[in-house]
């Protein structure tokens, strides 16, 4: 189903250029699992919408499911959806409106993401992959690895952009507190910052969020990832952010991820889900860390330290070539020392 969503074009430093999200990463990552051996390959159960409803607003849903129908309805408006206004600050985000352009700067925070006729589908899918996953590891596999496309750091419960929908992580990590446990954590080395789970997440105390990511400043989403940001309300301490500058390498970027590890320690969960982007590479085209191929087994070693019931799911990663090998060196070091 993930082939469904083939956004056609980008807009990407004022023109539009090829999707760098595009259906070949995720068969590049399964060709490279599948020339490994790390377990068994299966397609994905189908849990429903209660465990996406848990996360996303009703409303939230209804857009997604809906707006391609409406868009491509309207006379003249012959391509993707793509928002090009929002309720920016000095506008009034309190009412949605009912055209399907206003409805998508509503929901959107950003205009790189397309929707098309088969976005819903394909992202409705991506869940269902990340909750095949988590029931794999609730059933007491020690980890799983959901091949999640589109991705979903980026989508808070009523909004999408970054190329993402539904928030496949922070549905995974609600289906393990639903299941009964009481702390879950949520682990983001995406190279951007995971403002959609650490949206969800903020104000409450069962979820821990971690990122490492480049500085807001100078990376995607721009609007959130600072490490002043710890959680509020009965979540106070129980977000850490670290953002890194242009040019970071391995050593550094390791550091603050052994420092998000140890918080996650400290914090007590029963189970982790890890938002697993590998556009930390140094060949990654739209991302400015410097990690190699081999620095992902390094720091898999160090998430199965951990000793939790982990679930992976895939979140970013262009450099297209290289991501298969990247996104299965983590897997694989997880493996060596989980066994
Ligand atoms: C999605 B995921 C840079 C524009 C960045 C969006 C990037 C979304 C990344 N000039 N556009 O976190 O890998
Ligand atoms: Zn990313």
């Amino acid at each position: 189903d993930h082939l469904l969503h083939d956004m056609k074009r980008e807009l990407y430093g004022g023109i539009m250029v090829p999707a760098h999200e595009m259906p070949r990463r995720a068969d590049m990552v399964l060709n490279r699992i599948k020339s490994q051996s790390l377990g068994d390959i299966v397609g994905p159960d189908d849990f429903g919408m209660a465990p996406i409803a848990r996360i996303h607003d009703a409303d939230f849903l209804t857009f997604l499911e809906t707006v391609w129908d409406e868009w491509s309805a309207i006379e003249g408006y012959e391509g993707e959806v793509i928002p090009t206004v929002w309720p920016s600050r000095r506008l009034n985000a309190t009412r949605i409106p009912g055209f399907p352009e206003g409805k998508a700067g509503y929901y959107a925070l950003s205009a790189e993401t397309s929707i098309t006729a088969g976005t819903w589908k394909a992202a409705y899918s991506s869940a269902q992959v990340a909750l095949t996953a988590q029931k794999a590891v609730a059933d007491g596999a020690r980890a799983a690895f959901g091949l999640c496309r589109p991705p979903g750091h980026h989508a808070a419960a009523d909004m999408y952009g970054g190329y993402c929908f539904l928030n496949n992580a922070a549905i995974t990590a609600q289906a393990f507190l639903d299941q009964g446990a009481s702390k879950v954590a949520v682990l983001d080395p995406d190279f951007h910052h995971g403002n959609g789970t650490q949206s969800i997440f903020y104000e409450r105390g069962d979820v821990f969020f971690a990122s490492v990511h480049g500085d807001p400043s100078d990376a995607f989403p721009h609007f959130l990832g600072w490490v002043d940001e710890t959680g509020a309300g009965t979540g106070a301490g129980c977000n850490a952010n670290y953002p890194l500058p242009p040019g970071a390498g391995f050593e550094e970027w390791f550091r603050a991820f052994e420092n998000a590890c140890g918080k996650i320690a400290d914090f007590g969960a029963e189970a982790l889900v890890v938002s697993h982007g590998v556009d930390t590479y140094k060949n990654d085209p739209i991302s400015f860390f410097k990690l190699d191929s081999p620095d992902y087994v390094t720091y898999g070693k160090r998430i199965a330290e951990l000793g939790l019931p982990t679930v992976f799911v895939m979140e970013g990663g262009y450099a297209v070539e290289e991501i298969g090998i990247n996104a299965v060196n983590v897997l694989s070091g997880f493996d060596e020392v989980a066994g």
